[in-house]
């Protein structure tokens, strides 16, 4: 029978190692980056780094596992069959070049397109968020469990937004239209740590378009795994084709139909 569990002590292991890199590049004075899709895409050289870590450690302890990274790229299509690893080397860029203390390291393994195991270490409290298919999630070894709302006018939503402006736009849009259909809003920047927190119970859903594999291969995982309604990318053409979506049960529903209502699957 396999065993997932190996699996998410190793993306631990490796994701400290990292987040312990990106950490001492913060503390420098001066966060050199580039830019990608826009001018607002950022990418430093402490995600290129802690990438490169990743992808060191990972071919020793893992040899010959492809690797799909969001700064390196990995198998053509993205996913191999069997095993590959999926790793975010700095989940909230943008708030690590602010030094806002919100950024994760994000790895997970995916059998066959699956995330089977995940960890999403935070660097700048040292916290890790873990899962193993079929085993639970974890928050520094505390079992995670979503939390019990049924009210969708008192529930707290995560959000997202994309970089390129036009569809910015239509996102707050949206955003404006869920504004009174729920308690409030949050956009904290950091995919991995919105879905953790759906996890924990610290949101009770988030929502959001256009996030790559590695933004949602841990944190998504570890959100189902606590007891969460998630929504990946390509499964519900309602909430639109590249849409993530993650809900406490209690609220999934009220909340899926809310965000359709709002427009949100047409963004
Ligand atoms: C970020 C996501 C965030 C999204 C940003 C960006 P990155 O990932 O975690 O949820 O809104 O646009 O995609 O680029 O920091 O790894």
């Amino acid at each position: 029978m396999f065993d997932p569990r190996p699996l998410v002590d190793i993306a631990t292991a490796i994701g400290r190692e990292a987040g312990a890199l990106v950490q001492r590049m913060r503390a420098s004075a001066v966060v050199s980056f580039d830019t990608k899709s826009t001018s607002t895409d950022v990418v430093t050289a402490a995600d290129r780094a802690s990438e490169q870590l990743v992808r060191t450690r990972l071919s020793e302890l893992r040899p010959g596992e492809p690797i799909l990274g969001e700064e390196e790229g990995g198998p053509d299509g993205g996913i191999a069959e069997g095993l590959t690893w999926v790793v975010d080397p700095i989940d909230g860029t943008v708030n690590y070049l602010y030094g806002i203390p919100w950024y994760s390291v994000s790895i997970a393994a995916q059998l066959d397109g699956e995330s089977v195991a995940g960890a999403v270490v935070e660097p700048s409290t040292g916290r890790v968020w873990t899962a193993a298919r079929g085993h639970g999630a974890f928050l520094d070894g505390t079992p995670l469990h979503v939390s019990a709302t049924t009210d969708l006018s008192l529930s707290l939503l995560g959000y997202g937004f994309a970089y390129r402006p036009e569809r910015r736009q239509r996102q707050a849009d949206t955003w404006a239209a869920m504004s009174t259909r729920v308690r409030d809003l949050r956009r904290a920047g950091a995919a991995s740590l919105d879905l953790c927190s759906v996890a924990a119970g610290r949101l009770d859903a988030y929502a959001e378009h256009g996030l790559g594999r590695w933004d949602w291969a841990a944190g998504g995982l570890i959100a189902s795994e606590a007891g969460a309604v998630v929504r990946l990318p390509g499964s519900s053409p309602e909430l639109g084709e590249d849409a993530t979506f993650a809900a406490a049960p209690g609220i999934a529903d009220a909340m899926h139909d809310a965000l359709v209502e709002s427009g949100f699957g047409k963004v």
